[in-house]
């Protein structure tokens, strides 16, 4: 990993942003290739479908909608200690997801005038789960509890047919989905399987969602911008990313594990460390280096950690360490600091943050209880992580008796009169007035 030494030089967040760039991803020509695809399968529903798991997949002749009694075998064929686990993260996800439902609120304006504000789940949800060279049931878990535990009757799970078990889902994905109790999953991939989940496909049964959620390569983040607007998404999950603030009281080792694990997931990973202990950076290089070495994915890992999205970033103090974090806004923060829990208000735009040196990531992406699909590539400045949240629409309930709307009459004419709007006031003064008489102002 290199080293970039910062001390001594104060920069505006744009220029540390340009010091460790992310690894950007050619999303652009994608749009449109993904687009064909997904009006091909609005328009020809099966057929397109069948013709994509052909060029895409290698797939011909399967069962589109997965049957039931597969789901039920995967689950019995699900190794005990991956059920138990898979068992245990579904109970901590649920729990801890239940604090992102926000109770009903009502605010009372005056004698006889209250809005309440609800929270309404969406009623049908369509969650993607890739198959290739990333099968992640921890992820199936991650999409499909939020939307249970915010009150989602029905869920589509969408996963590409295997080549090599004749066109069907990867047993682990179908394992995860039969614990959810989600039976309804479809062998579709790619692009067109999120314009299946967005516009429906009568001939499998699918009916269409209202959200579609869940990573997916390139082509399916594309697919996911051109059905937005037909139904909702969550945000694009890019490469991973960890940055790690750490001080001299850090253990390098701890660091070092830390920074590989999440390089393993892909050659455009980012792992950055941010400290203002020179000694602690010397030796963070070195651990790196020999863990990495050591690690099944080496090669992986040490593209993602050679290349200029990674770095070891030394700064003078805790204050500069703040400032390139939030400017930086990564998906994943760790804080290996002198008191890290109260330090954490300090730190303001991460996906999640980990406090403490016995709060590794891994730990979140499988059985902390939080959630994994956090933003990257600095989304985290304005958006959140997936959640209960994902899936509810606030709305508003509105219920005035007569004389709270009587207390607002006039307003209402005077506003309605100055936008040139009097059916507006009229609507209001019309239920002063018994029927028969004008309600018109003048
Ligand atoms: N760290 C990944 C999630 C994941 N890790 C799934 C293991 N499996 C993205 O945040
Ligand atoms: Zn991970």
């Amino acid at each position: 990993m290199r080293t970039i030494d910062l001390r001594g030089r104060t920069l505006s967040p744009a220029e540390l942003l340009a010091i460790v760039p992310r690894a950007t991803e050619a999303r652009n020509e994608a749009l449109q290739v993904a687009a064909q695809l997904v009006s091909d399968v609005r328009e020809q529903g099966e057929a397109a479908l069948r013709d994509q798991a052909a060029r895409f997949d290698g797939v011909t002749g399967h069962a589109i909608r997965v049957p039931g009694e597969h789901i039920r075998a995967a689950v019995d064929g699900l190794d005990p200690e991956v059920r138990a686990a898979l068992e245990e993260a579904i109970r901590r996800v649920r729990d801890a997801s239940a604090a992102q439902v926000p109770s009903a609120r009502v605010t009372e304006l005056g004698a006889g005038a209250r809005v309440t504000q609800r929270w309404q789940p969406v009623t049908r949800v369509g969650v993607y789960v890739p198959g290739g060279k990333a099968v992640y049931p921890s992820s199936v878990v991650m999409n499909v509890v939020p939307a249970q535990v915010a009150g989602v009757r029905s869920v589509a799970l969408a996963s590409p047919p295997q080549r090599d078990q004749e066109g069907r889902v990867h047993p682990t994905i179908l394992a995860a989905a039969g614990l959810l109790g989600v039976d309804e999953v479809y062998a579709m991939g790619g692009a067109g399987a999120i314009g299946a989940l967005a516009h429906g496909v009568a001939t499998v049964g699918l009916d269409p969602v209202d959200v579609v959620t869940g990573p997916g390569n390139n082509f399916v983040a594309a697919a996911k911008r051109a059905v937005a607007g037909t139904v909702g998404t969550d945000s694009e999950a890019g490469a991973t990313e960890i940055l790690i603030v750490a001080d001299d009281t850090a253990d390098a080792r701890l660091i070092a594990y830390d920074l590989v694990s999440q390089a393993e997931h892909d050659e455009q990973a980012s792992a950055v460390l941010v400290t203002d202990a020179a000694a602690l950076a010397a030796a963070v290089a070195d651990e790196v280096e020999r863990v990495a070495a050591a690690t099944r994915h080496r090669e992986r890992v040490s593209v993602a950690l050679s290349g200029p999205q990674s770095a070891i970033v030394l700064v003078d103090d805790s204050e500069a360490a703040v400032a390139f974090s939030n400017a930086y806004a990564p998906e994943h923060l760790e804080l290996h600091i002198a008191d890290a829990a109260r330090e954490a208000a300090r730190y303001t735009s991460a996906g999640a943050v980990f406090v403490g040196s016995h709060t590794p990531v891994s730990l979140g992406d499988y059985l902390a209880g939080s959630n994994h699909v956090l933003p990257t590539g600095g989304q985290a400045r304005y958006a959140a992580g997936l959640g209960a949240h994902t899936f509810l629409r606030p709305q508003q309930v509105v219920e005035y008796d007569r004389d709270a709307l009587a207390d607002v009459r006039e307003g209402i004419v005077a506003l309605a009169q100055a936008e040139a709007l009097p059916a507006h006031g009229e609507a209001v003064t019309a239920r002063f007035e018994r029927s028969g008489e004008s309600a018109g102002q003048g």
